[in-house]
């Protein structure tokens, strides 16, 4: 039934039952209204200053409605900035320019509390760049490394880094101090490098002057190899070696054979430091010598080893290898061939070894005795035609096998 009463009502009405009850109501939020401003903030200070900030801090205020919030209010140009907090960070300023601030509270109904002490403050130089650092000299050189050093840079901002170049090849070094030892280098080469300092903001510096060095050339040889060899066959003799080491080379040095003092050839490399001298004449006396050599060409000589070789009355060489065909194809020009054993009037097969001639090239990989099938490197691309013969322990070879022609793929050059 009330419902209905006030549903007839017109609007009219309803406004004015409403202020009535304003009114009459003790607890309204007309008779409540907060009349009482904030306490005045107080202690505006500077706690941080840069080129283009000001950081503001004060003690806070109080009211009797609870939380407040602040106004920070710049002199010129005349702007407010909200604060929640009791500090605050006015950015996007001017380097090097006169600034005043001064804060006051807020309430939540809008009252205003009086305006703390005024703070004038002047924001800092423009971040520039360090000074340029001069005097780029080598304090020290040896085969393989440069130490250079130079005169510090000054930087308004405080500290800087250093970033050293390497001019060709182009290579970079940083380092917060004034000297620096590049490592790594060549012996014998020129090197050019000079510096720069940079701030924490980035700002560079101009490049000091560039030094020029040549490193001292690399005249030692690596350590002399001690050879020992012996005799295997009628053709054959085994040779090995002590590793040498070079003085500025970490890596191994290279090796070669020498036969009766000159470049030996068909050495068939077992290993880094092992070889078999093949196709030597019977009963032959020969001497041996290894030869280590780095990368300025600098030899080291082994001492020299006489063998002579078994004699033999063995001339007639094995049968052809037949048959020959391919076992797999492990691409990239690596392949697996496959054939029938030789045979020999006087060796056992497990004695007979096969050459692969690739394209009409033997293959620098160690031949093997008394196998059908081995491993050989060839061209990747276009057609390769391989043959294999057959030798015996006296050095007798014997005629080539079938050839066999595979195209991996593509075109000859
Ligand atoms: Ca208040
Ligand atoms: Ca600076
Ligand atoms: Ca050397
Ligand atoms: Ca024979």
């Amino acid at each position: 039934m009330n419902r209905l009463y006030i549903l007839t009502l017109t609007g009219r009405a309803v406004a004015v039952l409403i202020v009535l009850a304003l009114l009459l109501s003790p607890s309204s939020a007309l008779a409540a209204k907060d009349r009482t401003p904030p306490t005045q903030p107080t202690n505006l200070h500077v706690t941080a200053t840069t080129a283009m900030s000001v950081t503001l801090a004060w003690d806070p205020s109080t009211d009797n409605s609870g939380s407040v919030s602040y106004r920070v209010h710049l002199v010129s140009p005349s702007t407010d900035r909200v604060a929640n907090q009791t500090s605050f960070t006015w950015t996007s300023l001017s380097p090097n320019s006169i600034y005043s601030f001064y804060v006051y509270a807020v309430d939540k109904t809008g009252n205003r509390s009086a305006t703390s002490n005024t703070v004038t403050v002047t924001t800092s130089a423009p971040d520039t760049a360090p000074t340029t650092p001069v005097n780029l000299h080598v304090t020290a050189t040896t085969q393989t490394t440069v130490s250079l050093a130079w005169d510090p840079s000054t930087d308004n901002s405080g500290s800087v880094t250093y970033r050293v170049e390497m001019v060709s090849p182009s290579f970079a070094m940083e380092t917060s101090q004034t000297s620096i030892t590049w490592t790594s280098l060549s012996p014998g080469a020129t090197y050019s490098f000079f510096v720069y300092a940079f701030d924490q903001s980035g700002n560079r510096s101009a490049n000091s002057n560039t030094v020029t060095v040549t490193t001292p050339a690399d005249t030692t040889p690596p350590t002399s190899p001690v050879l020992s060899g012996s005799v295997l066959s009628p053709s054959q003799v085994r040779l090995t070696w002590t590793a040498s080491r070079d003085d500025t080379e970490w890596w191994s040095p290279s090796y070669r054979v020498l036969l009766n003092g000159s470049p030996s050839p068909h050495v068939n490399w077992d290993g880094e430091r092992s070889v078999r001298i093949r196709h030597l004449t019977p009963a032959t006396t020969y001497t041996f010598n290894v030869q280590a050599y780095d990368t300025s060409g600098n030899i080291a000589t082994s001492n020299t080893v006489t063998l002579t070789t078994e004699p033999s009355s063995d001339t007639v060489p094995p049968t052809a290898p037949t048959n020959l065909h391919l076992v797999s194809d492990q691409g990239g020009g690596e392949f697996y061939l496959g054939w029938t054993q030789s045979t020999d009037d006087v060796d056992p097969q497990y004695a007979i070894e096969y050459e692969i001639y690739v394209n009409g090239v033997l293959s620098p990989l160690a031949a093997s005795a008394g196998v059908d099938q081995d491993f050989v490197y060839a061209r990747p691309e276009c057609e390769n035609t391989f043959v294999v013969k057959a030798v015996d322990r006296s050095g007798n070879t014997s005629a080539p096998s079938n050839a066999l022609t595979l195209f991996p793929w593509g075109q000859c050059p």
